[in-house]
């Protein structure tokens, strides 16, 4: 994987660079949408291609593991042959899900002992089997395996979960270092910088993230319940420190707002289920705001979804949507998934634009309050 630099803003940390992979090429600033079994929920992969423009997408280990597990995945080719996304996939280690999907779980030196949210079947994952697994999975971008502790954690907890993460991406390492890509194209390993809201625990993680000397480099434990603005900096201290000529991503983020935040300090990909699971539940993100398509007031409303969006937002009304929610029509959850999944893109595709044209500031600041508002 190679990492090209393009452009750097001259009033802020942002920049554009193209990524590339055996998959293809990803411009960043890019969204990445989440497709954590296999697919992206409600949107097929010609939308995402046609529609959306997306240049990479999730998978999850913790998911995949599960279902469709392992003898299927390696059978099928890896994940690329089996769901025929051809574009660069990445893949979460788990450990984030495991925390958050599975009430009993126990976590020693050596991993994590769980229960599937399926069947509850007990499985334990350890750095060296995620990294297996993750070799099985075949994604372009492989994510090392972490613990996310909550975003209100005290210094003790922080500080010992850290270390635990820190010993546990040197095992990742050297798993990832002494196996193989099993289907004939490379593979990278990004590490996670965690450390809670604590600045030292923080500049600690991202000195040990650093000096890995890896292909790209990840912000994790942030968005989990910690105020907006301690996020802001979180990601200010660790992009001090991360290498510049390596993509930055920052994970599970966010809204809108948070992008362009995140963008104008120096972060490259994101990635959140926003955009679909609120999609499924009627709310559309556009640059004038948010808009609750369950609401009376889109009953007659015959204009375009959004006039500026993709082609499925320029062909439907608000009005047929509105009707579709209202009548628990798939194509409701369908629509508004597509329309939120090509919006973030847009958002990306703009702040690229905008860094490049050399007025990514004014432009941000033009647009940010609209995007608070409700429509
Ligand atoms: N670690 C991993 N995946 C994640 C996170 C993390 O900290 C987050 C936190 N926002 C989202 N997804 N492995």
């Amino acid at each position: 994987m190679k990492f090209e630099l393009q452009h750097t803003d001259s009033a802020s940390d942002a920049r554009t660079g193209i990524i590339t992979t055996d998959h293809g090429q990803i411009k960043t600033p890019v969204f990445m949408p989440v497709g954590t079994c296999g697919t992206v929920k409600g949107v097929h992969f010609s939308e995402l291609r046609q529609q959306v423009k997306a240049q990479i997408i999730l998978g999850n280990t913790y998911h995949l593991y599960l279902r469709p597990g392992l003898d299927v995945l390696k059978n099928a080719g890896g994940l690329h042959k089996f769901n025929t996304w051809d574009k660069p996939i990445l893949t979460d280690s788990g450990g984030f899900q495991v925390f958050s999907l599975t009430g009993i779980r126990r976590l020693t030196e050596n991993g994590c002992e769980f229960r599937s949210h399926i069947d509850g079947s007990k499985h334990i994952f350890t750095p060296e089997s995620v990294m297996d697994t993750e070799r099985i999975i075949g994604a372009d971008i492989m994510m090392a395996f972490d613990e996310c502790p909550p975003g209100n954690s005290d210094y003790a907890y922080a500080k010992k979960s850290l270390g635990l993460t820190q010993r546990w991406l040197d095992r990742c390492f050297k798993r990832f270092n002494e196996t193989e890509p099993l289907y004939g194209y490379q593979q990278s390993l990004f590490p996670i910088v965690q450390g809670c809201t604590f600045k030292d625990l923080r500049q600690e993680a991202a000195k040990h993230v650093a000096d890995k000397g890896a292909d790209g480099n990840a912000i994790g434990g942030l968005a989990v319940g910690e105020p907006t603005e301690v996020m802001y900096e979180m990601i200010e201290v660790v992009n001090e420190i991360l290498p510049k000529d390596k993509p930055r991503y920052l994970m599970g983020v966010g809204t809108p707002q948070n992008i362009l935040e995140g963008i104008e300090r120096g972060v490259d990909m994101f990635d959140c289920v926003m955009p679909t699971r609120n999609g499924r539940n009627a709310m559309l993100f556009t640059y004038q705001g948010t808009m609750n398509m369950r609401n009376k007031k889109w009953e007659n409303d015959f204009s375009p979804i959004d006039p500026d969006g993709c082609e499925i937002d320029r062909i439907h009304s608000k009005a047929y949507l509105h009707h579709l929610f209202k009548a628990q029509e798939l194509l409701a959850m369908q629509i508004a998934s597509i329309h939120n999944l090509a919006f973030y893109l847009r958002l990306t595709a703009d702040a690229r634009h905008h860094i490049e044209q050399g007025d990514f500031v004014q432009w941000k600041a033009s647009v940010i309050d609209n995007l608070n508002r409700r429509v």
